[in-house]
This record gives C-alpha cells, sequence and structure tokens, in this order.
C-alpha cells in the first residue's frame, strides 16, 4: 500500500506512535509518506519506503502567523497525486483529520482517511469549545476512527455523541529497541550506586511534574536515591523551584528532550508516572519495555497498561505518600523488583509488542479499502 500520514513533529506520544508505525510499516514493504510541520522526531535515520514531506511556512506580511495548516493541506494534495496514494491516516485529530479530509476533497483522489484519537486530542483540544464542532465534524467524515484504550472509546462516544465503532488499538513498543538488557548509562547516572527513578513527560499540568518530585523527597529521606527527569514543558521552571527549595538539586538531573531515551529508561529501578489523565501512557509502556515497573495512578486508561501488583502499583492522583511507599517497598525488597521487572518485561512481549498491532492497523487499512 502506499500511505499518508499526517502526524505532529513535536516530542509527544501521539507523533512517536505515528513515526513508529510508518517505520514498522515500511519494513514490511508499505510505501509511507509523512506529511508533517516540521522532522518527525524519531525518525532521525535513512530507512527505505519512508518519505518526508516537510510543510514549509508560508510568509506573506499580511499573515500574523504562517498558516500552516493550509500548507499543510496543500502539501497533503501534492503527495497524494504525485505518490497515488491509497489511504490517508491522520494521528490526533486537531488538525489532520480535518486536513486529510479536505486533501482527499481537494485532490480529486478519493481515498479513505482513518483517524486515530490519541487523547489529549478529544478530551482537551477538541473537547474546548474553540475546536468542539470542527473535531466533531473531522470525526464524521473519517472513514474509520481508532482510540488506543477503551477508556479514550467511551470518553469519545459520550463527548461527540459517536456512536460509530471505535476499534482500540494500543499503543505498541518497540521490544527490541526498549529492553532490559542495555545498563551502560547506569554507572554515570548513579556514581555511587544509589537507587535511580526515573520520569519522562512533556512536562504539562496534566502529567503533575510536582507529585514526581514530592514522592522522590519522600523517598531521599529514607535512603539514597537519585532522579533522572527526561523532557521539558510548562511546568519545569515550577519543578526546579520545588526541587531547589527541598534541597533536592544534587540529587535530580533535569535531561531535558532526549532522542534516544531507551538507555536511560533501562538504567532506572522505577519510573515514577502520578499524572492526572491519560488515555494511555505510552512512556510507562516504554518503561515496562525496559523491565521498569511503574509506580502510576489508576486514572483514565492507565490501568489498562499497567496491572496493580504484577508490574507496578496503582494509587489515587495526588497521593503522594503512597506513592513513595511503594516506591520504597520496591526500592528495599530486591526480590520483589526483580519478579516485577521480569514480570513487566514478559507482559510487554505479550501484550504490547510492536509487530501485534502494526498487523492490526495493516488489517484496519485493508479492511478499509475493501468496503471503501
Ligand atoms: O501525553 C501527552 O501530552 C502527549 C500526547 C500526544 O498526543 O502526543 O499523548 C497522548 O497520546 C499517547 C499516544 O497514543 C498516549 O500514550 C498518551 O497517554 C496520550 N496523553 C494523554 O492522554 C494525556
Amino acid at each position: 500500500m502506499k500511505l499518508g500520514i499526517l502526524c505532529h513533529a513535536t516530542y509527544g506520544g501521539s507523533g512517536v506512535v505515528a513515526a513508529e508505525l510508518g517505520k514498522l510499516l515500511a519494513r514490511r514493504g508499505h510505501q509511507v509518506h509523512f506529511v508533517t510541520v516540521g522532522h518527525p522526531f524519531r525518525l532521525t535515520n535513512y530507512e527505505p519506503n519512508i518519505f518526508v514531506h516537510e510543510v514549509t511556512a508560508f510568509q506573506y506580511p499580511l499573515f500574523k502567523v504562517p498558516p500552516y495548516f493550509l500548507s499543510q493541506v496543500t502539501k497533503t494534495v501534492e503527495v497524494l497525486r504525485q505518490h497515488q496514494l491509497d489511504l490517508l491516516h491522520a494521528h490526533y485529530a486537531v488538525p489532520h483529520s480535518l486536513g486529510a479530509h479536505l486533501a482527499r476533497q481537494i485532490s480529486g483522489r478519493n481515498v479513505p482517511v482513518i483517524t486515530t484519537l490519541h487523547g489529549t486530542d478529544t478530551s482537551l483540544v477538541g473537547a474546548h469549545e474553540e475546536f468542539y464542532e470542527l473535531t466533531r465534524y473531522s470525526l464524521q467524515v473519517s472513514d474509520l476512527v481508532t482510540v488506543v484504550s477503551n477508556y479514550l472509546a467511551r470518553q469519545t462516544k459520550d463527548t461527540f455523541d459517536f456512536h460509530r465503532e471505535l476499534p482500540v488499538i494500543y499503543n505498541f513498543v518497540d521490544t527490541e529497541v526498549f529492553r532490559p538488557t542495555d545498563k551502560s548509562l547506569r554507572p554515570k547516572l548513579t556514581p555511587r550506586g544509589e537507587a535511580l527513578l526515573v520520569h519522562l513527560s512533556n512536562f504539562r499540568p496534566l502529567k503533575r511534574v510536582l507529585d514526581v518530585v514530592k514522592v522522590f523527597h519522600k523517598v531521599r529521606q529514607q535512603r539514597p536515591a537519585r532522579l533522572i527527569m527526561i523532557g521539558d514543558g510548562p511546568e519545569k521552571p515550577a519543578v526546579e523551584k520545588l526541587a531547589n527549595s527541598l534541597g533536592l538539586t544534587e540529587d535530580i538531573l533535569f535531561l531535558g528532550q532526549q532522542d534516544t531515551v531507551a538507555p536511560l529508561l533501562a538504567a532506572a529501578d522505577v519510573m515514577l508516572f502520578p499524572s492526572c489523565c491519560e488515555s494511555f501512557g505510552l512512556a510507562a509502556l516504554e518503561a515496562l519495555s525496559c523491565g521498569v515497573p511503574v509506580i502510576a495512578t489508576n486514572s483514565g486508561g492507565i490501568p489498562e497498561v499497567i496491572s496493580h501488583g504484577e508490574v507496578g502499583f496503582l494509587t489515587g492522583v495526588g497521593q503522594v505518600e503512597e506513592m513513595a511507599q511503594y516506591t520504597l517497598r520496591l526500592l528495599n525488597d530486591q526480590a520483589l523488583h526483580k519478579k516485577m521487572s521480569h514480570r513487566a518485561r514478559e507482559y510487554v512481549l505479550t501484550k504490547f509488542k510492536a509487530e501485534r498491532w502494526v498487523e492490526r492497523y495493516e488489517k484496519i487499512y485493508q479492511e478499509v479499502l475493501q468496503k471503501f
């Protein structure tokens, strides 16, 4: 098949899923064309069958900001025609679903549009009155809408009064890249052999990054430990301020955005993932694949990813004390940690291995094309 993928190129789960999906589809022999504003951050090396069509900013004094959306539609029209695409797959409803729909109308190439919802596109952005009607319309004109968890399916039905089928295609992980064995960075990160905790996110308020520091503070009062914070975003100044006021600056490493996160995750003992609302939680899945148990909340789709007591522990949102207790339990009981770490890896291999879910997307493409 010749596939067009519209996705965000910035750091974030939806862009990761789209990029990883494209890579694996290309390896299965499909031709994959990304149409993006900026270069997708997980597509760093050349891969056969992958083509990236970056949208260029159209500058004109009349425009306060370049109309990227229109340029992305134009680029998609061009790619649809020139490469005779069979299908468009929009990741993240706003604005890609509408963009794909407009491009097919303008191009005169009547191809199916599949929209994959990732969470914040419907819960925060799409549900906002600014974009509600536009998002609802985009879902209606898509030939198929998929979601990344059962939780998101329910939420989408309720928010948009959407009653067509919503196949759940979970996030997945390349278990060859995210693997437990690469511990090469550990001595650099914990030079004195301390326990190592990790957090990875875009530091938006819903990630509750301040809770990460509060949990770490409690753990740190009981035993030597360090924390690596991967990512960047609006909450970072507040987090740094809190770390400073608690005297933790020596023990917290703010690494900023990183292109290669697997060896950093694999070096850690426990991941802290205290989000208040998460449709799935890809970062947690990547940690589990590295054999790192996760302390998270029982909100949104997280319980579909983390089974409490098996591969990590779940608490209510904001239950900092409980999170710290679970973390300490894991750090202080080596046998328990080993058991959970092993189970986490096995669990990912059986439930979330990339090939399984990529095949599911491929099958869905074929079914949609047959019916179209
Ligand atoms: O978590 C974010 O803020 C980024 C966001 C995105 O769209 O890039 O992630 C969403 O999509 C991921 C991939 O499907 C999911 O694993 C995340 O859970 C989801 N984030 C939220 O629901 C908050």
